[in-house]
């Protein structure tokens, strides 16, 4: 039986005792502020990033991670297994899918799988941990990719941003150009569309585009049973953490985790942003 290794980036948020429990190996993006650059989880905590973000005047950029990063983790995994599964956030935001693409085909010992969820943060986190619980019971890489790619059909998240001008300077809004002005001033709900950010809902205020995305919610499940849901917040951590317990409330049987957009998703949203997504099983 074949060995299989998981990868994830950073981007993934899985927190690190839930990473290191379920063998997910995981591979960081960086953050930029001016001349330095942090691997993000492993040179810069989540409270560090917000605190420099309000410090400092320059914004943060962010980059994929390089390579040769994907190479030397292709290269050390390939002693202990067999295969290898690399799960990454959206292609449509960020080159690190094509980037783990590009070194699976320059490492040729054993074959690398390369997952694309067409989201991020922890809802990306729910494929990897998936991808990991099949491993450890015994599926193949053919029946792992097969789930993960069936999981898309029930999988969404909804979020928004407190200020929109982080993602629009970051080049990462799409659909929105034509009425940019306008949307700079109000809280419309986002979500991916063909691995893309687009609006979903033009709605003016927080309130409104929480109840939205709560409702939208609400549409999609019958019961909680099997689901797993993260609320995200990008330090606002209050308001993720009431929004959470009333959806404990109402889904006492779903598993529900409190999560964070971490710096190199900060960087694009900006502090105050929040998330809801789901994936039912
Ligand atoms: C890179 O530099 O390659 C990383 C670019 C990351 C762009 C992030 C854009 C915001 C994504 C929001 C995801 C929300 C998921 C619930």
């Amino acid at each position: 039986m074949s060995k299989i290794a998981i990868v994830t980036d950073s981007t993934s948020y899985i927190p690190e005792d839930l990473r290191k429990q379920q063998d997910i190996c995981m591979i960081p993006l960086n953050v930029v502020f001016g001349e330095e650059t942090y691997k993000e989880e492993i040179d810069i905590t989540f409270e560090d990033f917000y605190y420099k973000m309000q410090q400092q005047e320059q914004l943060p950029t962010t980059s994929q991670p390089s390579i040769g990063l994907f190479e030397e983790t292709f290269r050390d995994l390939g002693s202990d297994f067999d295969e290898i599964i690399v799960i990454t956030l959206s292609s449509g935001i960020s080159g690190t899918y094509q980037t783990a693409v590009s070194a699976a085909h320059m490492y040729e010992d054993l074959p690398i799988h390369v997952f694309d969820t067409e989201t991020s943060c922890l809802i990306q986190g729910f494929y990897a941990l998936e991808a990991a619980k099949m491993v450890k019971n015994k599926a193949s890489s053919k029946e792992i990719l097969e789930r993960l790619e069936a999981l898309k059909q029930s999988t969404r998240a909804y979020f928004m941003a407190d200020d929109l001008s982080h993602l629009h300077r970051g080049g990462r809004l799409n659909g929105a150009q034509l009425f940019i002005g306008s949307m700079l001033q109000i809280k419309p709900v986002l979500h991916f569309e063909n691995k893309m950010i687009v609006p979903y809902e033009k709605v003016r205020t927080e309130k409104k585009a929480v109840a939205k995305i709560k409702s939208l919610l609400e549409e999609d499940l019958d019961s909680g049973k099997g689901v797993s849901i993260a609320v995200i917040h990008g330090n606002c951590e209050e308001k993720a953490e009431k929004i959470k317990q009333e959806l404990e409330e109402k889904y006492p049987d779903a598993t529900i985790y409190l999560s964070y957009f971490g710096p190199v998703i900060g960087a694009h949203l900006g502090p105050g942003s929040l998330g809801i997504g789901w994936m039912k099983a």
